[in-house]
């Protein structure tokens, strides 16, 4: 059975620009003009932050939650749905040391307040995964924290939301730095050993995101089968990354197209989006692209995505076989090349 794939981004990926070294280069764009863009560039998901659909996590209840109910009709109106919420911790002064896994009980129990809430938004706006991006649960240097006692606020947590509501399910987007020096549970591969821990460990699962396993050093192909195989890939964000660097966010397949050619071959071959997971994807507009076509770069992606699919679906199985099972892996390699280049 084929996957019909269904695309999803966050409203961050149309942004203005700015980035640690300079301001806004591009005038914004409102949600509302954002939401218009989603079925325009052929997607039908939207990933959110808790802070995406109300305009402040601190706000009065009552507040954040008509705001989200608003949210939630302007989905509907436009044929879209919710993929997730994630709670934006790191923003928040008692995120400023990762509020997790912070040494302060209060930054703590803000976190855990903050992230209920987030569930409690995505009830609303009818998501049912919860995105943990553990942003700033890490150190700048190792003496800061004590590392197991880390570990144990972050199975708290996740307990803590697995009681909060027997339906959501959470999923870990694990990285393993940037912004911090060292990201406590910095791989999937950790996240999933956490997991089995909790009270719930079939409502746990993972997003994998590309670039933060490419940072990881792993290839983000294995890092998806690894989870693929546990049936807990649940989420994915596709986009790519040139080396060992910042996290760039890239086009996916604009930097190594067969690593790209890996991600889809995994994930076609797994039956990937079938219990109706999308393909997601983290993706940043250059900085230099202009304000009219600050939205190719997810066009682009979902366009590479789906000639990858082609290729998986045309390349010759039986030959590859074959060559498998004759350690072949020379003429392997030309036939996989020839492949991507048309041939
Ligand atoms: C950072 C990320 C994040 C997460 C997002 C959703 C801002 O490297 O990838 O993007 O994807 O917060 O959890
Ligand atoms: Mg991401």
């Amino acid at each position: 059975m084929q996957t019909n794939y269904r695309f999803s981004f966050g409203p961050w990926n149309i942004h203005t620009g700015s980035d640690p070294f300079g301001p806004s280069v591009r005038d914004v764009f409102s949600f509302a003009e954002k939401l218009e863009f989603y079925k325009k560039l052929g997607f039908d998901g939207v990933q959110f932050h808790d802070d995406d659909v109300v305009s402040s996590a601190d706000a009065p209840w009552a507040q954040q939650e008509n705001e989200a109910k608003k949210i939630k009709q302007l989905l509907d109106d436009h044929g879209l749905v919710a993929e997730f919420v994630a709670p934006r911790l790191w923003e928040h002064p008692l995120g400023i040391d990762g509020s997790i896994t912070a040494n302060s009980p209060e930054a703590r129990k803000y976190a855990l307040e903050r992230s209920l809430r987030a569930v409690d938004i995505a009830n609303i706006i009818g998501a049912k995964n919860i995105v943990l991006w553990p942003a700033r649960e890490g150190t700048y240097m190792r003496e800061a924290k004590d590392p197991v006692a880390s570990i144990g606020y972050i199975v708290d947590w996740l307990n803590a939301l697995l009681q909060h509501d027997k339906n959501i399910r959470i999923l870990g987007e694990m990285k393993p730095n940037e912004p911090m020096d060292q990201a406590y549970v910095p791989t999937v591969g950790h996240f999933l050993g956490l997991a089995s821990l909790t009270v719930d460990p079939s409502r746990v699962g993972a997003l994998i995101e590309s670039a933060h396993s490419i940072l990881a050093g792993l290839d983000p192909s294995d890092d998806m089968a690894y989870a693929l195989y546990q049936k807990k890939l649940w989420s994915v964000h596709l986009n790519d990354q040139n080396g060992l660097k910042f996290d760039e966010d890239k086009s996916f397949g604009s930097v190594d197209l067969r690593r790209a050619f890996n991600q889809v071959w995994v994930l076609e071959r797994n039956g990937y989006g079938q219990n109706g997971e999308f393909v997601g994807l983290d993706v940043k507009a250059l900085r230099t692209q202009e304000k009219a076509k600050s939205t190719r770069h997810l066009s682009n992606s979902r366009e590479i995505f789906l000639r990858l699919v082609d290729l998986c679906r045309s390349l010759d199985v039986k030959k590859v076989e074959e060559l498998r099972a004759s350690r072949d892996y020379e003429e392997l390699d030309l036939l996989i090349v020839n492949h991507l280049m048309g041939r």
